[in-house]
């Protein structure tokens, strides 16, 4: 099994979606705050973004919900069957349990230095004052996020795992952002049995054998019971 997340698995959990009315692209411009040009442009803006979404990350009342719990209950049940794949840069799969997980879009709990690229956990602010603990270089550090028009990582392992699935979850995405809203359709071609559990249809809702419409706490666990 190959299973998506994207933002709408940690809404209820009080993180916001991007998309969805009041969502977190109405605020900010992601050119401004979510792609290299933006941060070589304005680096305190784009590091101001990432410190305030860590810092209602790490706030106590986020917590893992029943769609996170349900997906790490599956994972334990089913050993070595289950990858999970999220877009979403929050930590809750990790805490609540999920194991075989790809943060394709990196981890706002990381930091990654230009010089040297090595990763290093961040639970505080980060500054453009930030100088890298590996290698020294200054002014050098940002979050551990792929922006727009950067590479998301482990990709060949998730193409290498599309190819083999008998089963594709995709949950809580709008399938608006590339290459991730095409992973059904390599699922598909592989002759995966493809299945979307989301609060309204996505964009690619039509390539989906099963659709499931609700709230990810109500469907998730029911979908896995
Ligand atoms: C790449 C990290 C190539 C940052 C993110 C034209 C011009 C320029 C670029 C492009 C273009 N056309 C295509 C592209 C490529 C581009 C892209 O797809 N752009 C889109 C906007 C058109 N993609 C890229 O640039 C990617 N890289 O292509 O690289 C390359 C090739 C070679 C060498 C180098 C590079 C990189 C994309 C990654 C960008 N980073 N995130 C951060 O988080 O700050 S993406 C961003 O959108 C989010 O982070 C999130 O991960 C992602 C997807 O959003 P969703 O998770 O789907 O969230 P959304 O709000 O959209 O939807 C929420 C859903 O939940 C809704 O459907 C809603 O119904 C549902 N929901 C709500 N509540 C609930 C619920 N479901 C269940 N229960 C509920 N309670």
């Amino acid at each position: 099994m190959v299973i998506l997340t994207g933002a709408g698995i940690s809404k209820e959990s009080g993180l916001d979606t991007f998309r969805c009315a009041g969502g977190v692209w109405e605020r900010v411009r992601l050119e401004d705050v979510a792609t290299p040009e933006g941060f070589a442009r304005d680096p305190d803006l784009v590091h101001q973004f990432y410190n305030d979404r860590r810092t209602g990350l790490l706030h106590a009342n986020v917590q893992p919900n029943a769609a996170h719990e349900a997906l790490a209950t599956l994972e334990r049940e089913w050993p070595g069957e289950v990858l999970l794949v999220t877009q979403n840069i929050d930590d809750l799969h990790e805490r609540a349990g999920s194991r075989n997980l790809i943060h394709m879009h990196g981890e706002l709990l990381k930091a990654r230095c230009g010089a040297c690229y090595a990763v290093s956990e961040i639970r505080r602010d980060l500054s453009v004052e930030d100088d890298c603990a590996g290698c020294g270089a200054i002014a050098e550090m940002r979050p551990h996020v792929v922006w727009f028009g950067e590479m998301p990582l482990e990709m060949d392992r998730i193409y290498r795992e599309l190819a083999g699935c008998a089963l594709f979850l995709s949950i809580g995405t709008s399938g608006n952002v590339y290459p991730a809203a095409g992973f059904v359709q390599e699922a598909r071609v592989n002759g995966a049995h493809t299945v979307e559990l989301n609060l309204d249809p996505s964009e690619g809702a039509t390539l989906f054998d099963e659709k499931i419409y609700g709230p990810a706490t109500r469907e998730v666990p029911a979908f896995v019971e």
